[in-house]
């Protein structure tokens, strides 16, 4: 009739997206940016499961923030300007959020890309859609694409694909098309074949899309930009029929090509369903065959076969150029959007030292790896705790004897009973109505030279005299001399008359087992001197355990000198105590918490008050 049409979509389309979708958002703003709109078409999102915030997303270099809504009425009344509602909602949700769409009269058009939704849903949302005269393009679809102008979601492919289709500036070829995956291979077509794609829509591939080829087809009809229109329909269905009436009758007057898919449904002895769920044939009116002889017959362009969809529109383009209706425009290059780092990571285009190296474990393929080897090979290989510990710790699988060791030293230190310091001080945090971690934090932070921590030192001191030749009594005058404790040596309560039954285990282990212990047989000779002068000065647990972890790194045939010296100096060995312990810091947390302990005051009785003399005087 002439008239013309309120493009669906313009230079100034503002979208609202439903659903958690930033890659999607991020690709459609970078479409804006390469079509050099003024300003991004995502004006906001709205996902019900989290609360109201902002999402960073990019325009170009800079970064900007889009807001994220709870309700789509906030996202509406916030937005009044937004027309177009992308919905991203599953199979299960689109039903409802469209209905809920559907209640703001501001928005024209909504893009329903969920596959699946049963059909006499869509059928209701349908009719719900056209009462309100809104436009719906899927369900079932990636969207639609008007070049230089506005994007739905994922519709085009990734920027290395808009760019060689130049889907960044608008053609005179307006395609429709079911499928969403072929209407990237029509962009690719169309931009060889012609100056490009005007506008493009998939209308999705259920038996009932809110929107028709003939819909989209009517409305280019009347887009005076649209000069000529590309269809690809597909097996299934009778609309191709209505288009061949809209030809004879008039109502399409433009250049048409067109080409069903799915001529190959011939070959196969019954019917085929095709990916789609409308792509059946279920009369022989519904092949592709036929529609496409319909079509040819309507004066439609029709090409032989599909490899020679590109000459025919190319023909009818070059003719409609000839003719003056189409004046190609001189190419402007796009703007350069910044490619995404992982992206350009991908493809070879970019290098990055890390900042973080790491050699004992890696999450990132099918199966969690520790120093290499699969978690399932160290469960169904029963490693043990200790197994685990010789990965983690040493990146290396040590043989049983030495990870039964580790185990045993775990076992040993777990506890000491309330009155050492690291679990009193568990303690009284856990009294004072502090959590697991904190309380546990406050018992690990008394661990040290004094109390557990004189492994290290033990290690370094006991390995430094052996080595250097010292004989025992030596090595203790030296250390007297030095003015020095000697690590590992001395108990606050265990004594050659009390002794630690834990030393004794150890020492049977390690001596039954190793291969060699002589770092532990020089601690065990520099104690027969310090017990004869007190007998507390026993080798105490961080003594002994120290010593025999010495002997093993250097003994056990797993490791070189060199590694077994880094590993005394980097300070493996306090390690062992601050695992082990943690097991009864957590246990006393536990225990305090079970019999509801409240908040610990010190006794005044046990407190001596040492004020300063002249204020004793005055009182
Ligand atoms: N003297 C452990 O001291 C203790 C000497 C020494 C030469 C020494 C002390 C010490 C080195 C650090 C060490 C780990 C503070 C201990 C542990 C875990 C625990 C704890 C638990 C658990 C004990 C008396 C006289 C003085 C000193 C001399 C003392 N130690 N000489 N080398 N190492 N050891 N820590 O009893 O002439 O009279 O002035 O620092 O290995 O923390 O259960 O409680 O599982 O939780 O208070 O087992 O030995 O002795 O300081 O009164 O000294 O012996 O110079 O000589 P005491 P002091 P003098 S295991």
């Amino acid at each position: 009739d002439g008239s013309t049409v309120k493009p669906l979509f313009s230079t100034g389309t503002k979208a609202i997206i439903w659903g958690m979708q930033v890659r999607a958002v991020q690709s459609m703003l970078d479409f804006d940016f390469v079509c050099s709109r003024n300003e991004w078409s995502v004006v906001a999102m709205v996902y019900p499961f989290t609360g109201d915030h902002k999402q960073k997303f990019y325009w170009g270099h800079k970064e900007i923030l889009i807001p994220m809504y709870k309700n789509m009425a906030d996202a509406m009344k916030k937005h009044p300007e937004a027309d177009v509602l992308i919905n991203f909602a599953s199979l299960r949700s689109a039903y409802e959020s469209t209905l809920e769409t559907l209640q703001y009269p501001q928005i024209r058009s909504i893009a329903i890309i969920a596959e699946g939704i049963p059909e006499n849903m869509t059928r209701m949302m349908i009719k719900s859609a056209n009462d309100k005269g809104v436009t719906i393009i899927g369900p079932a679809t990636v969207g639609g694409i008007k070049p230089g102008c506005f994007k739905i979601g994922n519709t085009g492919g990734m920027m290395d694909n808009i760019l060689s289709s130049k889907l960044y500036r608008p053609g005179n070829v307006a395609y429709v098309s079911r499928s969403g995956g072929m209407s990237n291979e029509l962009n690719n077509i169309i931009s060889r074949a012609t100056n490009g794609v005007y506008e493009g829509v998939a209308i999705g591939g259920d038996r009932y899309p809110g929107t028709t080829f003939m819909d989209h087809l009517l409305r280019y009809e009347k887009e005076l930009d649209v000069k000529m229109m590309v269809l690809l329909g597909e097996v299934g269905g009778v609309e191709e029929y209505e288009v061949c009436t809209a030809l004879k009758d008039g109502r399409i007057t433009k250049p048409l090509v067109a080409w069903c898919i799915g001529t190959c449904a011939d070959m196969f002895a019954s019917e085929v369903q095709f990916g789609h769920a409308g792509a059946c044939a279920n009369s022989d009116r519904e092949t592709a065959v036929s529609k496409n002889k319909a079509l040819a017959e309507a004066g439609v362009h029709v090409p032989p076969t599909f490899d020679e969809l590109g000459v025919t529109i190319q023909r009818v383009y070059e003719d409609l150029v000839i003719k003056g209706s189409i004046v190609p425009k001189p190419e402007v290059p796009p703007p350069t959007v910044p490619m995404d780092y992982s992206w350009a990571r991908e493809l070879g285009l970019i290098r990055k030292p890390a900042s973080f190296m790491t050699s004992i474990c890696d999450e990132r393929g099918q199966e969690l790896l520790y120093a290499g080897i699969p978690i399932t090979k160290v469960i169904k290989g029963e490693l043990g705790i200790g197994g685990v510990l010789s990965l983690l710790w040493f990146q290396r699988q040590l043989p049983k004897y030495a990870c039964k060791f580790l185990e045993m030293v775990l076992m040993i230190t777990a506890d000491h009973g309330p009155a050492v310091s690291g679990a009193h001080n568990t303690i009284v945090c856990a009294r004072a109505g502090k959590d697991l971690v904190s309380s546990l934090v406050s018992g690990l932070l008394t661990i040290g030279d004094r109390f557990g921590g004189a492994l290290d030192g033990a290690a370094k001191q006991f390995s430094h005299g052996y080595d250097s030749g010292m004989i025992p009594m030596e090595f203790v005058n030296t250390m007297r001399k030095k003015g020095q404790l000697i690590m590992g040596i001395g108990h606050r309560v265990k004594s050659l008359n009390n002794p630690d039954m834990r030393v004794q285990l150890l020492k049977e282990y390690v001596k039954e087992h190793f291969p060699a212990t002589p770092v532990l047989d020089y601690a065990l000779e520099v104690e027969k001197i310090t017990t004869s002068k007190k007998p507390n000065l026993i080798l105490n647990v961080d003594g002994v355990t120290a010593t025999a972890v010495v002997d093993l790194l250097r003994n056990s045939g797993c490791f070189t000198q060199e590694e077994a010296q880094e590993y005394i100096d980097i300070g493996v060995l306090n390690g062992l105590f601050v695992l082990g312990r943690s097991i009864g810091f957590v246990g006393h947390y536990l225990d305090q918490r079970r019999l509801k302990q409240g908040l610990y005051r010190h006794p005044w009785d046990d407190i001596s008050y040492v004020l300063p003399e002249s204020l004793m005087d005055n009182r």
